[in-house]
């Protein structure tokens, strides 16, 4: 029986990324072959029933979910299965491993949560997402969402325009851009004492224009249900046109600014990720293709679409 190691993250081109159905057996073959150690997974070609993974869903306000679906926002790509999508994550605030944030969410506190509104606006304040959530009605959008890795899912969020919140909260027009920042809390997320390096709490922005985008959502929910931890609980940023790593999870802090704020990726690696991080299939990473992505939970490759595929929606924007 052949082992193989397990990549580490983020830095590595596609091709080299274990494809996910490899990790979704991977903790029942472990615990029946009675092995503890955590840097050997299933070779392909073994297999194994279907587990018994269950997606866990902290709990939110009654009546919220499903909300109706937005059936301007569908896609003809098959829906990515709820447990692939749950069990194949970016959050490095709990670990580079995708196949193991589901695991490490457990100390994280998602209820109350405040969410901070600072800066060029006139109603700033620190509000209560229960409160923010009887004022904007959910509906749910499914969306392709395609990470800079060259990986990609379809997903139905639920969630509301982020411009029924900036409205709402009135920026002046001195502000030009949006800077969001997610919890920085180490005793809940183990990545970030593990990946100490790493100039925490990650942090993202966008400009006004993009944020009011018709597309831009803050999602609460997906797969009609409020949002798991690993998907960025309780309230996370979805821009479907650029790369995953610009749509911030667990959101505490939106700020309007008059400068075009710092990124956390753009801030390590600035010669690979941009400030802008449109989907664009003719502009390879400088380690991998972007001319094509893998559907998870398949073995599909399917061509990259400028914007996403939604040129319609946003290529005004970029002149
Ligand atoms: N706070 C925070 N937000 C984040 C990330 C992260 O590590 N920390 N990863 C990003 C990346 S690279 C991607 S592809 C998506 C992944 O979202 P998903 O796990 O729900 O599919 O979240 C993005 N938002
Ligand atoms: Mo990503």
């Amino acid at each position: 029986m052949a082992f193989i190691q397990i990549p580490k993250g983020w830095h590595l081109p596609d091709h080299a990324v274990t494809p996910e159905h490899m990790y979704m057996n991977r903790r029942r073959f472990m615990q029946a072959m009675g092995i503890a150690g955590a840097s050997t997974i299933l070779g392909a070609g073994c297999a194994i029933a279907e587990d018994e993974f269950v997606v866990e869903v902290p709990p939110s306000l009654p009546g919220l979910y499903p909300a109706a679906r937005n059936e301007k926002y569908t896609v003809t790509r098959e829906l990515t299965r709820e447990k692939v999508a749950a069990r194949y994550n970016n959050f490095y605030e709990f670990t580079t491993n995708k196949g193991k944030v589901h695991e490490l969410t457990d100390k994280f506190e998602v209820h109350p949560w405040q969410i901070e509104i600072s800066g060029f606006v006139e109603k700033s304040g620190t509000y209560d997402l229960d409160d923010l959530l009887k004022r904007f009605p959910l509906e749910e959008r499914v969306y392709r969402f395609r990470c800079v890795e060259a990986w990609a899912m379809t997903v139905p969020w639920t969630g509301f325009p982020m411009k029924a919140l900036i409205d709402y909260v009135q920026p002046t027009s001195a502000a030009k851009y949006v800077r969001m920042v997610t919890f920085h809390r180490p005793e809940q997320a183990p990545g970030i004492k593990a990946q100490s390096w790493y100039p925490w709490p990650y942090f993202e922005g966008l400009t006004m224009a993009e944020a009011t985008n018709e597309l831009t959502l803050l999602a609460t929910g997906i797969y009609g249900h409020a949002m798991p931890k690993q998907h960025g609980a309780p309230i996370r940023l979805v821009a479907p046109w650029k790369y995953g790593f610009k749509s911030i999870k667990s959101i505490v802090k939106i700020e309007f600014t008059k400068q075009q704020p710092p990124t956390f990726w753009n801030e390590l690696a600035p010669a690979e990720y941009d400030f802008w991080a449109n989907v664009n299939p003719d502009v390879p990473h400088p380690r991998w293709s972007q001319a094509t992505e893998r559907l998870i939970g398949t073995m599909a490759r399917v061509p990259t679409q400028r914007y996403n595929g939604y040129g319609e929606y946003v290529a005004h924007l970029y002149g």
